[in-house]
């Protein structure tokens, strides 16, 4: 089968021919619908080869950490789904043992080095033919979802729903969450806004004027262009106070020193983004109270939870489609910001 690998630091990925994997005691191989392009994807395609050694490498591996697509094949032992069942693919791959992956948070495995997700180091991912899952606890039914589009769900959607509900009690009536960063990451995170809490005033900031009337039209009340103006017209509009909950989608220090300005006391300031800024801490900054936090992707139940927001129509999912053979183009594309919405690989189109 093609695959789209990770063959070298600091190097494009390279479309490559690899044996289509065969399922083990208790694996699946997963036909792929989609396979997501992350900006984390970009982030591992641009580091430096790590000082320390790649003993958290596989070189080569299958780019794409966000997967959907169809049961393909069961392995000796593996059951509760059946070839051709359309599925999505949780991504952080933990050891299922430790008490944070029995909570299904294997997002937060406990053993050394934390969870292995495909795609991002260690195992193959889904930016192929077929992908071969660890484990059936490992894939969420999909319904009435399409496999094609319903990629971004398993990590855009669930990264953005975990570092939501997590501050839920704070978005009651009269609140005000700030989405620094509209492009997919914001877009969900504005509509998971939405869906969970009608009350609360969305605020969508970013550099870019078409990502902000995308923000608009998936339910932002404001769109503001990154800066002092934005920082003024959201202490205005909480009557000084700052917001409840400001989402860090970029995480670079000028969103970082913006977000500390628009946070209130006893609010949330949630990094999500992978910019590698830093944001100072004292006594007098950020608000007193004001928790700040860096969510890692979300958990199992939690997926199950954004699936059915989807079904419900509750998350719709700005798509561009690209064959496998274009995967390279879709990653140069989203590098230079030029991707709406999600870019999500189709290799079985
Ligand atoms: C992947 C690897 C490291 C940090 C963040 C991520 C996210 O893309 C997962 O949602
Ligand atoms: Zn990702
Ligand atoms: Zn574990």
């Amino acid at each position: 089968m093609k695959a789209f690998q990770f063959v070298e630091f600091q190097k494009p990925g390279k479309l490559r021919e690899v044996p289509v994997p065969e399922p083990g005691p208790g694996q699946v191989l997963v036909k792929i619908g989609g396979a997501g392009a992350c900006h984390s994807d970009l982030h591992i395609l641009g580091m430096e080869k790590p000082a320390g050694g790649i003993e958290s490498f596989k070189i080569p591996f299958t780019l794409g950490h966000e997967n959907a697509g169809w049961v393909e094949k069961l392995g000796p032992g593996a059951t509760g789904f059946a070839p051709g069942d359309p599925v999505i693919v949780y991504g952080p791959w933990g050891c299922g043992l430790c008490m944070n992956c029995r909570l299904g948070m294997e997002n937060y495995c406990q053993r050394p080095g934390g969870p292995t997700p495909g795609g991002l180091g260690k195992y193959d991912g889904g930016m192929a033919n077929y992908l071969l899952v660890p484990a059936t606890r490992f894939l969420v039914p999909l319904g009435t979802l399409d496999p094609v589009d319903a990629a971004p769900l398993t990590d855009a959607a669930l990264t953005s729903y975990h570092a939501i509900k997590r501050s839920y009690h704070l978005l009651g009536p009269g609140s005000t969450a700030v989405v620094i960063g509209a492009g997919g990451l914001g877009q969900m995170a504005i509509q998971i806004l939405r869906a969970l809490s009608a009350s609360t005033r969305i605020v969508a900031v970013d550099t870019a004027m078409d990502k902000l009337e995308i923000a608009k039209r998936m339910g932002a009340d404001e769109g503001l262009l990154s800066g002092d103006k934005a920082v003024k017209r959201i202490n205005d509009m909480t009557r000084g106070h700052g917001a409840e909950l400001v989402l860090d989608l970029v995480g670079i220090n000028p969103t970082l020193q913006m977000a500390v300005q628009i946070a209130r006391v006893l609010g949330h300031l949630t990094i999500v983004g992978l910019g590698g800024g830093t944001l100072p801490v004292n006594f007098f900054s950020p608000p007193h109270e004001c928790s700040v936090a860096s969510p890692f992707w979300g958990s199992i139940p939690e997926l199950m939870e954004v699936v059915s927001l989807g079904e419900a129509g509750k998350i719709k999912i700005l798509v561009e489609h690209f064959p496998l053979e274009r995967a390279g183009e879709a990653y140069h594309l989203l590098h230079d910001g030029k991707i709406q919405g999600r870019a999500v690989i189709t290799p079985n189109a």
